[in-house]
């Protein structure tokens, strides 16, 4: 066991409202509207009453009378289709109609239910009622997505990753709507639709899909550096994370905190995974690709399936409302981070994902974010991205629904009552009662009443607020115009594999730019962050290394960033590959039973399916494991006399299934002695065990993953630490 153990620690290291009648789940009268206890502490329950099951049930029109659809009507055996076929019709025309545009951005994604747990009662900073009291629970709904990408797009391209968060509070629903970089590309909303012509494929051909590797997006990133901190993160693991659960999220923006007396802080607002970070080699992400364009949605699917339920801690950086610029650049600009050492992060609940939808299209791609979805005791900053992203997300699901009632999709609607003067429109799904649909009034007695931040715990802007100032268009602020020393902070902080990677993305995208100019524009943008990154480039483009241009080097770091340097904090959910051969998978049960009880499966793999094997290996492939172990007489079984080989001989398939896996940074042990040909050396990540019993390689297995990355940077990616192109 002592090998298995050290196999997991080296993975560990490394990589590696209750349905009732009524719609908001209340029984009966207006007393229970107004309770807020009447919210259900798990989202997906609300969603029982709209669930539809039709087992043992008879077809039906839409209009509910049985039916039979597997024919048309006809004139005649073999006539045409008559227009009185209404079954037809309604059957056709339904098909016709079944798809809403997808997301400008963020179309590709997953999502899942889950629940928020406050750790305390937070009044003395905000009056936000989800946060008003320990153990206090509010159900949640959480989308994931990568940026660039259509919505058949593959999971694992190099991207920004969004992590957009709904709680459905007892104040109504508040969204988060982030991502797993806590930067963005621009600092002003009008670019947005810029930067998103710039990465998004040729307007011509259409090409490339999902990437940023052409010149269009390059063109934009060295024209305007405010992208560049985000493009450093981009290009290092967050940009190809191993799953959604192994990824921070951040709020991006300053936003505020407000108390009930109105005394407000600046915040920024992180998760971060319990889970532990790990990313992808570039390598497997673009096997992936191919191979399982799935790779994150059904890992996030499985591992709540399985009852591995993704966590993640919800916290705030806390800022004075004074203090705004001691901190050398603007908190209302999206592309800075606040270095944790100078504001550290206040914990302040857990958010836990434990069920998955039911529907994909009736939840996770009807669900409408919006940052404007804010609630009482949370006000926004004057940041002008989160100013026009305010505006933009209403204005979008307006396209995508086609009406303005979107609001009341069940995935939509709030777990409280909804009380206003809002009509009409679109699918309106509700039965307006009140005559008197204005304020004020008299006839309704004047309700609805108005609330505020005296009165009905209404929503109320931090009275402390204040803007003055002639208006602008465009603002030179020097608090704003550093793009070059935080990417370099950034990259400064990262371990040395990691900066060989960023290295590795950047070549790999500009390798593929055909604009001589914009090759030029953005090795001088990178040579001002860092004259190595610069330099390595260069090389890989087969042009002169630039000369430093130092203005903004510095050698500061930061923590929190790296995505390889700490162990994983749960290995759940985690696969590893146990290559072996039909007649002696049995030999894998105790070993399936161990890794069972840390929530790793193995997966047995063999020539054929029989009793203990569970994949062949004609499906199997270095993508699907985080890890392998090779049984033990699997080499003299296939490396022997041809007398003695199996279905499998030559080795080709395990021994490609096992080299991939090395190449892609992954732990691989063996059970008996190292396989003869692999061309495996020993190393870090590398484990045998022979019958002189278990030896394992020179570094702490702890560590392992740290120094495997290392390793497939050096022996696989080509680019090493000196600079050798790929
Ligand atoms: Fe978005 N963004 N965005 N964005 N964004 C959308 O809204 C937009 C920005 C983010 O899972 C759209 O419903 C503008 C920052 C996520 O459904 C759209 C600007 C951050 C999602 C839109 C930004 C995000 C979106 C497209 C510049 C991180 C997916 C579909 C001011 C803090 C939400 C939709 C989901 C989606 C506009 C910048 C995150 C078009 C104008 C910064 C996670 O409205």
């Amino acid at each position: 066991m002592a090998l298995l153990r050290s196999l997991l620690f080296a993975i560990a290291g490394v990589n590696t409202v209750l349905a009732t009648s009524c719609p908001f789940g209340h029984t009966s009268g207006d007393d229970v509207h107004n309770d807020r206890r009447a919210v259900p502490q798990n989202s997906n329950d609300f969603l029982d009453q709209y669930t539809i099951n039709s087992t043992d049930k008879f077809l039906t029109s839409d209009v509910g009378g049985p039916i039979e659809d597997q024919d048309s009507l006809t004139a005649g055996e073999r006539g045409p289709t008559l227009l009185e076929d209404f079954i037809f019709r309604q059957k056709i025309t339904h098909f016709d109609h079944e798809r809403v545009p997808e997301r400008a951005v963020h179309a590709r994604g997953a999502g899942a239910h889950g629940v928020f747990e406050s750790y305390g009662d937070w009044s003395n900073i905000t009056a936000a009622s989800f946060l008003g009291a320990p153990g206090k629970k509010t159900p949640m709904f959480v989308r994931f997505s990568t940026v660039a990408g259509s919505r058949g797009s593959a999971d694992t391209a190099r991207d920004v990753h969004g992590f957009a968060l709904r709680f459905y509070t007892d104040e109504g629903n508040f969204d988060m709507v982030g991502n797993n970089i806590p930067v963005f590309f621009i600092q002003d909303a009008i670019l947005f639709p810029d930067l998103i012509h710039a990465v998004k494929p040729s307007p011509d051909s259409e090409i490339p899909q999902a990437a940023t590797a052409h010149d269009s997006a390059w063109d934009f990133f060295s024209q305007q550096p405010s992208t560049l901190h985000t493009l450093f993160w981009a290009m290092a693991g967050q940009g190809i994370v191993r799953s959604y659960r192994h990824m921070d999220g951040f709020g991006v923006h300053t936003f505020r905190f407000v108390t009930n007396d109105g005394k407000s802080k600046l915040v920024k607002f992180s998760w971060k995974t319990l889970q532990g970070k790990a990313g992808l080699v570039w390598e497997e992400a673009q096997a992936l690709a191919g191979k399982n364009a799935d790779y994150h949605r059904e890992d996030l699917f499985e591992s709540i399936e399985k009852g591995y339920y993704p966590q993640w801690e919800f916290g705030v950086q806390i800022m004075n409302e004074e203090d705004q610029f001691k901190f050398g650049f603007d908190l209302l600009d999206p592309t800075k981070i606040v270095p944790e050492e100078l504001v550290p992060i206040t914990k302040l609940g857990k958010i836990t994902l434990n069920q998955n939808p039911r529907n994909y299209f009736a939840e996770t791609e009807q669900v409408m974010f919006q940052p404007a979805h804010i609630v009482r005791g949370i006000d926004f900053s004057d940041d002008p991205l989160l100013q026009g992203r305010v505006f933009s997300y209403l204005d979008t699901q307006l396209n995508r629904h086609g009406g303005p009632n979107f609001e009341q999709l069940p995935i939509n609607m709030p777990r409280v009552p909804i009380h206003n003067n809002n009509r009409d429109g679109q699918a309106q799904m509700f039965v307006h009662a009140n005559k008197a649909a204005y304020s004020p009034n008299t006839l309704n007695g004047g309700s609805p009443k108005q609330a505020n931040q005296q009165t009905g715990r209404g929503f109320f802007t931090a009275p402390q607020r204040s803007v003055s100032g002639n208006l602008v268009r465009s603002v030179a602020s020097t608090l704003k115009s550093d793009y070059w020393s935080q990417p370099r902070l950034f990259f400064n902080s990262l371990l040395p594999a990691e900066k060989q990677f960023l290295i590795n993305a950047i070549r790999f995208e500009t390798s593929k730019l055909k604009s001589a100019t914009v090759k030029k524009n953005a090795l001088a943008q990178l040579n001002k962050i860092s004259n190595e990154v610069a330099t390595q480039v260069a090389k890989a483009l087969g042009v002169a290394a630039p000369a430093p241009d130092p203005k903004f080097y510095h050698n500061n770091k930061t923590k929190g960033v790296s995505t390889f340097s700490n162990e994983l904090l749960s290995l759940k959910g985690l696969k590893i590959g146990y290559l072996s051969t039909a007649g002696t998978a049995s030999t894998a049960t105790s070993i399936k039973s161990s890794l069972a009880k840390e929530g790793v499966q193995l997966v047995v793999v063999a020539e054929h399916l029989a009793d203990g094997v569970d994949m062949t290996y004609s499906a199997a492939d270095a993508t699907s494991f985080d890890g392998v172990i090779v049984a033990a007489n699997i080499d003299s079984t296939f490396s022997g006399a041809p007398s003695n080989a199996s279905s499998l001989y030559p080795l080709a398939r395990p021994l490609q299934i096992l080299q991939e896996s090395y190449r892609y940074g992954k732990p691989v042990g063996f059970l008996g002695e190292k396989i003869r040909d692999a061309n495996i050396p020993f190393g870090p990540g590398v484990y045998v065990s022979s019958s002189s019993g278990s030896r394992k390689t020179e570094e702490d297995g702890k560590k392992g993953y740290k120094f495997l990355r290392r390793a497939a940077t050096n022996s696989t990616m080509g680019g090493s630490a000196n600079g050798t192109a790929q």
